[in-house]
C-alpha cells in the first residue's frame, strides 16, 4: 500500500515521515525551496503478529508495511506557480490514500506560511490547491484529445468523463463527491486524481496540547473530519520521533507520560486501514509468520491468491482459527482441543485477525 503525505510547508511532514518510517531525512526550519520527494517504508505494528512470533520463534517475522512519499509543501496560489508550485504532486499520483498534516504546534522558532495558526483555513488551502492540480490535468488531456488529428470513440467517451470531472472541479467540487459509475471510475484511475483519494487528517500538535488534549479549533476539525468520513489522528510528530530514538524498553514510559498508550505510527495506521476498508490475516509457522493485508470483505480462495496464485488456482480448503481463540488456547494444538481451528470453503469471508493455513493442490 502507498500513501503520500501532504500539506503547507512547515507543518511537519517530514517529521512525521521520519517517524513512520525511521528514517532520518533532514527536516526544515525555513522554507527550503525543496522539491524532491522522500520515499520509505513503515512497517505497521500489530501486538498480534509480536504474540504469534513469541508462541513460534520463526526465523521471519513480516510484518505488514506502508510505503510513504513526502513531497514538499503545497502553499495557497501553488497552481499558478506560488511556492515551489505543484509538479511535485505527480509523485503521488498513485498513492492508495493521503495522510493530510496540519500544523497545531506552536513554536516562534519556525515560521507559520500564513503568518498565524489557523488549522481550518489550511485544510481549506490545501484541499483548493488539490481541486486546482486535478483541473490541470484535466484540462491538459481534454487539450490533447481537441488537438488530436484523429479522436478514436474511446477518447470521446474519455472526454465525457473529464468533461464531467470539470465541471465539477470548477464548482471546487473534489471529485470524491462526484458520482461516477464503476466504469467511469476505471477510466479515472489511470490518471491518479488527488482530490479522489481516501484522506487521513493529522493534527499535528505540540506537548502541551497533546498533554491538555486541547488546541484551537478542535471542535471545529473533529466536526469537519466527521462530516467530511476522514478519521482524524493526533500525533505529536516531534516527541515522538525523539521517543523513538530511546531503547525500546524506555519509550513505553515516555509515550505513557504524554497520555499515549502506543505510537502514531500505529494509531495512524489503524486509521488508515480502517478508512480504506482493509484488514489483516496471519500465516504462521516455524520457518515464518507473516501478517497479509486485503479488503475487507475478501473471499478466502482470493484471499490464498495474495500469498501465490498457485495456492489461490489450486485451493482445496482453508483451516481458520480467529486469533482470540487461538490466544486463549495458547497454541494451536489448544485451539484445536477446543474445536476452534474451522474448516472453511472457498467462499469464506475472511475476517480480521484469521490465522489460516490454505490447503491446496497444484
Ligand atoms: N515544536 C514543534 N516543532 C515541530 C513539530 N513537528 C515539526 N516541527 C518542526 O517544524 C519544522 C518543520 O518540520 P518539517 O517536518 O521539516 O516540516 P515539513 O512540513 O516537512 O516542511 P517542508 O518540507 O518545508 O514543507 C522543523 O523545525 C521541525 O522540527 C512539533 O510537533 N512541534
Ligand atoms: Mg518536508
Amino acid at each position: 500500500m502507498k500513501i503520500g503525505i501532504i500539506g503547507l510547508p512547515l507543518v511537519g511532514k517530514t517529521t512525521l515521515f521520519n517517524l513512520l518510517t525511521s528514517a532520518k531525512t533532514a527536516t526544515s526550519q525555513f522554507f527550503s525551496g525543496r522539491t524532491e520527494s522522500n520515499v520509505g517504508t513503515a512497517t505497521v505494528p500489530d501486538r498480534r503478529i509480536d504474540y504469534l512470533a513469541s508462541v513460534y520463534h520463526p526465523r521471519r517475522t513480516i510484518y505488514a508495511s506502508i510505503e510513504f512519499t513526502d513531497v514538499a509543501g503545497l502553499v495557497r496560489g501553488a497552481a499558478s506557480g506560488a511556492g515551489v508550485g505543484n509538479q511535485f504532486l505527480n509523485d503521488i499520483r498513485q498513492v492508495d490514500a493521503l495522510v493530510h498534516v496540519v500544523r497545531l504546534f506552536q513554536d516562534s522558532d519556525v515560521p507559520h506560511v500564513e503568518g498565524s495558526l489557523d488549522p481550518m483555513r489550511d485544510l481549506d488551502t490545501v484541499d483548493t490547491e488539490l481541486v486546482f492540480a486535478d483541473l490541470e490535468l484535466v484540462e491538459k488531456r481534454l487539450e490533447r484529445i481537441r488537438t488530436a488529428k484523429k479522436v478514436t470513440s474511446a477518447q470521446q467517451e474519455e472526454k465525457g468523463i473529464l468533461e464531467k470531472c470539470r465541471s465539477a472541479l470548477e464548482a471546487g467540487q473534489p471529485l470524491h463527491a462526484v458520482e461516477f459509475g464503476p466504469e467511469e471510475k476505471n477510466a479515472l484511475r489511470p490518471y491518479g486524481f488527488l482530490t479522489e483519494k481516501p484522506v487521513v487528517l493529522v493534527a499535528n500538535l505540540d506537548e502541551e496540547q497533546l498533554s491538555k488534549h486541547d488546541y484551537p479549533q478542535r471542535a471545529d476539525l473533529q466536526k469537519w473530519a466527521e462530516e467530511h468520513g476522514v478519521p482524524l489522528v493526533e500525533v505529536c510528530a516531534k516527541m515522538e520521533v525523539e521517543i523513538a530514538e530511546l531503547p525500546p524498553e524506555e519509550r513505553v514510559p515516555f509515550l505513557a507520560e504524554l497520555g499515549l498508550e502506543e505510537p502514531g505510527v500505529a494509531r495512524l495506521a489503524r486509521a488508515v486501514y480502517k478508512r480504506l476498508g482493509l484488514i489483516s490475516f496471519f500465516t504462521v509457522g516455524e520457518d515464518e509468520v507473516k501478517a497479509w493485508t486485503i479488503r475487507a470483505g475478501t473471499p478466502a480462495k482470493q484471499a490464498a491468491g495474495k500469498i501465490h496464485t498457485d495456492i489461490e488456482r489450486g485451493f482445496i480448503r482453508a483451516e481458520v482459527v480467529a486469533f482470540d481463540d487461538f490466544a486463549a488456547a495458547g497454541n494451536m494444538a489448544g485451539a484445536r482441543d477446543q474445536g476452534k481451528v474451522r474448516l472453511e470453503g472457498k467462499d469464506y469471508v475472511v475476517a480480521d485477525g484469521d490465522i489460516i493455513n490454505f490447503r491446496f493442490n497444484v
